[in-house]
């Protein structure tokens, strides 16, 4: 089954059970509310030129809201409802093995969905800052360079084939940080990295201002860095 395929059934499947009346003539009840969306960390418009408010508005009312959506139906399915907290997502997507299979798949692409972008809204800001300190210091180890760090982000993000993420994380085993790419939405967690920055590389991240220029994007998104919410990830890594 080709994955449109998988969506459309998927779509009409949930909208004729939002539809349906049931026994009573009453509408079926809404979809659970196990995780929810938060609201975006800043103003639609706030990272703009470099990131158009529509861009914004649809990646995280539309598709971040699907993947939770989709998420909590796939929960509700299990005998016991999970409470939807964060160190739940974070346990299944570390070790995805351990989720019940019939949801595995639904945890693993909505469920990392919501993780990877809940991450992402949250590295990103208005007020971008520089690196400094430690997480500096540890980026030189890692890069050399700057220059070298952005060139090692380009090459890695312009190379993704299709959909995916590229990513800073810590890696707990060289005790470093390294640049990584997962495909689709899978998350560092399922390799044993703890992410630190991840970029969001799906065309709707940002194919309404930028087309068939990911390169543009690339470099435009990494001006709008919150390098300081990356050196409290770094700092609780280092940590654990
Ligand atoms: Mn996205």
């Amino acid at each position: 089954m080709t994955r449109r395929h998988l969506l459309t059934s998927g779509f009409f499947a949930s909208t004729a059970t939002a539809l349906l009346p049931n026994a009573f003539g009453q509408s079926a009840p809404a979809a659970p509310s196990i995780f929810k969306l938060a609201p975006l960390p800043y103003e639609a418009n706030a990272l703009e030129p470099h990131i158009d408010a529509q861009t914004m508005m649809i990646h995280h009312g539309k598709h971040h809201q699907t993947y939770v959506t989709k998420l909590n139906e796939a929960l509700a399915t299990l005998p016991t409802a999970p409470k939807g907290t964060p160190e739940e997502l974070h346990g299944w997507l570390s070790n995805l093995d351990a989720v019940p299979e019939k949801i595995r798949t639904a945890v693993r692409n909505h469920g990392g969905g919501h993780f990877n972008h809940d991450l992402f809204w949250n590295s990103l800001t208005p007020n971008p800052t520089e690196p400094t300190g430690e997480l500096k210091d540890a980026l030189g180890a890692a890069f050399g360079s700057g220059d070298a760090a952005m060139a090692e982000y380009l090459d890695k993000g312009g190379k993704i084939f299709g959909s995916g993420w590229v990513w800073l994380v810590f890696d707990p085993t060289k005790k470093a940080i390294a640049m990584t790419t997962t495909p689709n939405q899978d998350t560092p967690l399922a390799a044993g990295h703890v992410p630190l920055l991840g970029i969001d590389v799906w065309e709707h991240a940002y194919y309404l201002k930028y087309q068939n220029k990911r390169a543009d994007y690339l470099k435009a998104v990494a001006n709008v860095i919150n390098w300081d919410v990356v050196a409290q990830r770094y700092a609780k890594a280092v940590k654990a």
